[in-house]
């Protein structure tokens, strides 16, 4: 969406400041031994006490209130009686709507002491997301961000997810613009505008660049890459960027 009014600015920062504290909350609780479903039922309560619904649940019937998905998983991953470990990589993403607005925000960390690659990884999605966003204005094109991105894994000797992508949001969880990618595409011609809405989203990979779907029909695999991935919702505007779910 283009956000205009008043009240497209407030309804945004209200569900990204739902969904950002709901982020916060199982980042926090997520230790070993809990279950990937407790960790989903605190997001189930959480979003119920705010008049908030959940993006996955209520636009696609998605098995749960976010994505939480373990180390192999990379996105979508259904929450379930998988219990979590010390040095597991754990990625959960939160989405979710109120009064007709929409925000998405996912953070991949490492629980306790991990493998050091998994670290790295995690610390590059965030700086990715950081020059990324620095590209992220009104009247630039929308390909400067995914180059950006691309080029800080490549810095790392990492690089990244080509067929999943960041998109606009705001009246819906996912809607125009379609993809905001994490590498150059140069068919990518399209111009960033003022109030314009987007999920930008790095994922940032060891060595594969694709993901494939689960059996499931929800999660995306690797198959032997490490992946982190890091998302805002973000509102573009000539005065700067507004993250409406930090
Ligand atoms: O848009 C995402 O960030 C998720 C969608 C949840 S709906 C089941 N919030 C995303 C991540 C990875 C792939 C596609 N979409
Ligand atoms: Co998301
Ligand atoms: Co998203």
């Amino acid at each position: 969406m283009i956000a205009k009014t008043e009240e497209d600015f407030n309804g945004l920062r209200e569900i990204g400041e739902i969904c950002g504290a709901i982020r916060d909350k199982l980042v926090q609780c997520t230790k070993p031994g809990i279950t990937t479903k407790e960790l989903d039922e605190i997001a189930g309560e959480i979003f119920e006490k705010a008049g908030a619904q959940s993006a996955p649940k209520g636009e696609y019937d998605f098995p749960g209130y976010t994505c939480i998905s373990i180390n192999e998983e990379v996105a979508h991953g259904i929450p379930r009686d998988r219990i979590i470990q010390e040095g597991n990589l754990v990625n959960i993403d939160v989405s979710g709507s109120k009064n007709g607005y929409f925000a998405d925000t996912g953070i991949s960390f490492v629980v306790g002491k991990g493998e050091v690659i998994l670290q790295k990884i995690c610390d590059v999605a965030k700086e990715a997301f950081d020059t990324g966003l620095e590209k992220a204005k009104p009247g630039s094109k929308k390909s400067a961000l995914g180059k950006a991105v691309h080029n800080v894994a490549k810095q790392h000797g990492l690089t990244v997810i080509k067929n999943l992508t960041g998109h606009g949001v705001g009246r819906s969880i996912h809607e125009a613009p379609e993809h905001i990618f994490n590498y150059f595409s140069r068919w990518d011609d399209e111009i960033l505008k003022d109030g314009m809405v987007i999920a930008f989203e790095p994922f940032i990979s060891t060595f594969e660049e694709e993901v494939f779907q689960s059996q499931d029909g929800w999660t995306f695999l690797t198959d032997k890459s490490q992946v982190a991935q890091y998302e805002h919702t973000v509102i573009l505007t000539k005065e700067g960027p507004i993250i409406t779910t930090l």
